[in-house]
């Protein structure tokens, strides 16, 4: 009888003791295999959060088995929000929080026998560890790309922090539904822009999933096109806008700022009593919405006022209406359109709402020359076409088609002193301050004089001070007119204040966001106990790049951008010596599981229901649950926690199972019976061992052929991440051993090396069993014989004037003449019949004979 958890426990202390999967440099070509390290919550990990891990332990441990030195550590994103929120709602300190899930993540993971290098672990939160975090900030300092600035944030009272863009929708916090304000603050910002094209370009460089690129590509969004300057009617300033289509200059026939435009301030501030009333009280309300917000309205319905202000058109000389409406954002190009209302969807339901004029500039190629106007078009015409009505004295585009257009119309712009060529990113400077307690403080000190100096590096790390508990939340004075007092404010003196070459500074209290840790953790994997550098030069050599990384799609943009940046700015520092972090990305699908839900919205476990007529009731009222197929989810009450299916069926079916769910990068639908599938797999297998009296026995061929098969199935599948398919295979090899009396050594043997990766606890013991010492998973992978895998007969129909009479099994490759003398030994009574007068042979499949009389 199989018994996993005294077997699992064995093996797993024995990897422990012999720390088996310690990584070292070596001559050997290395592999370096990393999952994105978990934030360790209260919550815990479920069944579907290991579905990467078990991938990237797979591949692993079969890169070992291949002669790989593997490095595949694990560790803790252990900063941020939540557990500052879980502290102050148990009243203990952030560190006790993070001490506790930390090491109920460990226990749940240990139990998985994953096997990873936990020399290596190490803990965003620690402060060896972002010491060199305050390290490479102090770097972006150094070189320009960190700085302050006064900032429109999203402020949530409630939360006391500022979030992110992307964390705000319809005026709330998502997470919460907290209202949310705008306002100004002083933050800290990082230049990811100035990386912008080489994080766009390096795309090119690394085997990521194309709808990754895609993603990251977007959120970059490189745009091509001109900077055009516009008078102002009456006024010595100049309005300058952004626009990708300089060729539809002749078309414009009003322009919009954004709300927030500088040239709205002025306005204001000089308006007398409430002269633009109407104005001020638009960009005051459109203010306080995210840009989220307003780039989702843009389908809508329009808002916006005019300004009373008027430009002048550079190519027809037209004074033209300038308007305020939201959909023109403060903070992208130049916060100002020119608005071609024939040729741009936005402008087109914005001139169609207030009424304002259109021309058409551009047609579609085949109706040129002879277009068909219309007064009042239905649509926006925004494809690319000819020139129309696009001639001045200067210029003339007519008859152009739009890329040629305008390349002509930026020429004559720069010729006249009138605009240029210039390429716009929707990427924007990157957010680093938080107001909050649980993170990494800044090296920064500030001097009375406003002076702003880093921490010297031999005074790193800026530990985090003691603050108690109940001081640890923003106090917000907004009301009162002042700044709000952050949790760092409440400091004890001593920490806050420096005394540095006889001047007093003044520490910074922001802290950085949880990001900033995970930017750099895989350098720190390759050398964690260096106290000289973030980690030693030659072991970035050998171990750089990250051959393999997985995770959840859902960092597409943030993480693993801000980790790509800051990496090239490593490499620009000399410090690493790849261009890129990552060479190989896969990100795991979501695990979906069945959850139960009553008609007031509450979900049920599944053990608190039972089925009733074509559906389930619930236990305790009998009232009706509506069942759904949901992401996996503690709130869903459909998260399966590993340790149950553990403790049931043993981690290595559970494994298994993970694998055979479905591919790694469609996560799958978890269902119980299936663990009790690979459980059974598992365990016939091992009764068909304890069964053999004699293992020394030779493979029957037909075993032998389907085990080379198997090998060679099993090993193109895991090179090309097919995990799923590869169970499949084992089930089906072991269907074929089932049927012999007796099964040799070879077969258990290349098993116990096969299963290695999955099922490492299971082929460990296999192994031992078969008499080995030393680990299976030291045991080199099994190879194939491809002659072996190919079967040596096929066999035949025979058949006489089209009627089959019987089978004849032929060497592969045989001839006509060869295949016609073994079916007339084969076929009985087929001699008798006498000379076919015609033979057709179908090599493989049939052979047909026409035969007189026969
Ligand atoms: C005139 C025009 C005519 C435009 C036309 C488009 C089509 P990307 O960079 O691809 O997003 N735009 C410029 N700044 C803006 C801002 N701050 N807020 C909202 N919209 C802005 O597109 C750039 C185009 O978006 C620019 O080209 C401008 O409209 C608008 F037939 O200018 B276009």
């Amino acid at each position: 009888m199989y018994n996993h958890s005294e077997i699992e426990q064995k093996w797993q202390g024995i990897w422990a003791r012999d720390g088996a999967f310690v990584a070292r440099s070596s001559e050997r070509p290395k592999y370096y295999v990393l999952d994105m390290f978990p934030y360790p919550s209260g919550i815990g990990l479920h069944v579907g959060h290991l579905k990467g891990y078990v991938a990237s332990d797979v591949i692993s441990r079969y890169k070992r088995a291949r002669g790989f030195e593997v490095l595949h550590p694990m560790g803790w994103d252990s900063f941020g929000l939540p557990t500052e929120r879980q502290a102050q709602k148990e009243g203990i300190r952030p560190e006790e929080v993070t001490r506790r899930n930390v090491a109920a993540f460990r226990k749940q993971l240990d139990q998985v026998g994953l096997s990873y290098d936990w020399s290596r672990e190490l803990a965003t939160s620690s402060p060896d560890y972002y010491r060199w975090t305050q390290w490479i900030f102090s770097k972006l300092y150094e070189k320009g790309l960190a700085y302050t600035r006064e900032m429109t944030v999203n402020w949530c009272p409630a939360m006391q922090t500022v979030l992110a863009n992307e964390e705000v929708v319809d005026g709330k916090y998502v997470e919460t539904g907290d209202l949310v304000e705008r306002r100004t603050m002083k933050q800290w910002m990082l230049r990811i822009t100035a990386y912008a094209d080489r994080l766009l370009d390096d795309l090119d460089l690394i085997d990521w999933p194309e709808a990754i690129k895609r993603m990251q590509r977007h959120w970059i969004g490189r745009s091509e096109g001109a900077q055009i300057t516009f008078r102002l009617e009456g006024r010595q300033d100049t309005l300058q806008v952004f626009t990708t289509r300089p060729d539809t200059l002749f078309g414009v026939t009003y322009m919009v700022i954004a709300p927030e435009h500088a040239l709205i301030d002025e306005l204001l501030a000089g308006a007398e009593g409430d002269a633009l009333a109407e104005l001020r009280a638009y960009v005051t309300e459109a203010r306080n919405r995210s840009d989220m917000e307003r780039q989702e309205r843009a389908g809508g319905e329009r808002t916006g006022v005019p300004t009373g202000l008027s430009a002048i058109n550079p190519a027809t000389g037209e004074a033209i209406p300038v308007w305020t409406s939201d959909y023109v954002l403060g903070g992208y190009g130049t916060g100002a359109v020119m608005a071609v209302a024939a040729h741009d969807d936005r402008d087109f339901a914005f001139a169609k709402t207030f009424g304002l004029p259109m021309r058409e500039v551009v047609v579609a190629a085949e109706h040129y020359p002879t277009p068909q106007l219309s007064a009042n078009p239905s649509a926006a015409f925004t494809a690319a076409g000819r020139c129309i009505q696009s001639s001045c004295d200067g210029v003339s585009l007519d008859g152009l088609q739009t890329p040629e257009a305008k390349q002509a119309i930026i020429a004559w712009l720069e010729k006249t002193g009138q605009g240029e060529r210039q390429v716009n990113f929707k990427l924007r400077d990157w957010l680093f301050s938080r107001q909050r307690y649980w993170g990494e403080p800044f090296p920064v000190l500030h001097g009375k004089d406003g002076e702003l100096r880093l921490v010297p590096e031999d005074a790193l790390p800026v530990e985090l001070p003691f603050v108690e508990l109940s001081d640890q939340q923003v106090v917000d004075t907004a009301a009162s007119g002042s700044e709000p007092v952050f949790p760092l404010d409440k400091a004890p003196e001593s920490w806050l204040h420096v005394n540095l070459d006889g001047k007093v500074y003044r520490r910074e209290t922001n802290t950085m966001p949880q990001w900033a840790g995970s930017c750099w953790y895989y350098l720190r994997f390759i050398d964690p106990h260096n106290s000289k550098a973030l980690c030693d030069p030659e072991q970035e050599r050998y171990w750089m790049p990250v051959d393999l990384y997985v995770g959840g799609a859902e960092h597409a943009t943030l993480h693993l951008l801000y980790a790509r940046f800051w990496h090239k700015v490593l490499f620009d520092l000399g410090l690493v010596t790849q261009p890129e972090p990552f060479q190989r990305l896969f990100t795991q699908g979501m695990i979906h599981a069945t959850s139960y839900r009553d008609g007031r919205g509450k979900y049920y476990y599944p053990d608190e229901v039972e089925p009733k007529g074509e559906g389930f009731v619930t236990k305790a009222t009998g009232e009706e649950v509506t069942t759904l197929v949901e992401k996996m989810s503690k709130s869903k009450c459909n998260g399966v926690p590993p340790e149950t299916v553990i403790e049931k069926y043993g981690a290595d079916a559970l494994r298994l199972y993970e694998v055979f769910m479905g591919p790694v990068e469609d996560g799958g639908h978890w269902d119980d019976t299936g663990v009790r599938g690979t459980r059974r797999f598992l365990e016939r297998l091992w009764n068909l061992f304890e069964s053999q009296s004699d293992l020394s026995v030779p493979l029957a061929k037909d075993l032998e052929r389907e085990l080379h098969r198997t090998i060679r199935s099993v090993t193109s599948d895991i090179d090309a991440f097919h995990l799923n398919t590869v169970v499949s295979h084992f089930m089906a090899l072991l269907n074929v051993a089932a049927r012999e009396k007796t099964v040799g050594r070879a077969f258990f043997e290349a098993m116990a090396r096969m299963l290695q990766p999955f099922a490492p606890h299971f082929a460990e013991e296999l192994w031992a069993a078969l008499g080995h010492s030393g680990f299976v998973f030291q045991a080199g992978w099994p190879e194939f014989d491809p002659q072996l895998c190919e079967a040596s007969t096929v066999t035949l129909a025979v058949q006489v004037n089209g009627k089959t009479r019987g089978t004849v099994e032929v060497p592969k490759g045989a001839d006509k003449d060869a295949a016609l003398a073994l079916a007339m030994e084969a076929v009985p009574r087929l001699k008798e019949q006498g000379t076919p007068v015609k033979v057709i042979y179908v090599p493989g499949r049939i052979l047909n004979l026409v035969i007189k009389g026969g």
